[in-house]
């Protein structure tokens, strides 16, 4: 083989082992105060869902959510960025991948307040039951994404 030929091959399979890394899971950055138990919960549950996982401890949550758009009335413990894309509170991992499969636009999901049967909230490897998850837009309108 020669080695221009050669070096077109192996530039392309680089190109491409590139592409592969960034289709691979999300990475999720998490905000959450340093104190919060059922915040390092939902984060095992994302890493057993195959995220990768960056928590930031803050001590101005409430600073966080003002500025990714998360009103009072959204709010729950801990805030995440992926791909854009704010989840607020325990959103289970399902729901993360079918928000990035789809890529609708909003702003994102939140599971408002604590519900106690959420992933990070109850024992591990139970499923979400008894809330919804909303989907909501830039102007705080919001809608049901998974009814649980
Ligand atoms: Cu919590």
């Amino acid at each position: 083989m020669n080695p221009v030929r050669l070096l077109i091959l192996s530039i392309s399979f680089l190109l491409l082992s590139a592409c592969e890394q960034s289709m691979a899971a999300s990475e999720i950055t998490v905000y959450k105060s340093a104190t919060c138990d059922c915040c390092n919960g939902w984060i095992d549950h994302l890493k057993e869902a195959g995220f990768e996982v960056k928590a930031i401890n803050s001590d101005d949550m409430i600073g966080i959510k003002e500025q990714y758009g998360v009103s009072n009335k959204l709010a729950s413990c801990h805030t995440a960025i992926v791909d854009g894309y704010v989840l607020e509170g325990h959103v289970p991992a399902d729901d993360v991948k079918r928000l990035l499969k789809g890529k609708p636009e909003i702003a994102g999901l939140t599971a408002p307040g604590m519900p106690m049967k959420s992933p990070g909230m109850q024992a591990k490897g139970l499923p979400p039951k008894n809330y919804d998850v909303l989907a909501f837009d830039q102007q705080g309108k919001t809608s049901v994404f998974s009814h649980y």
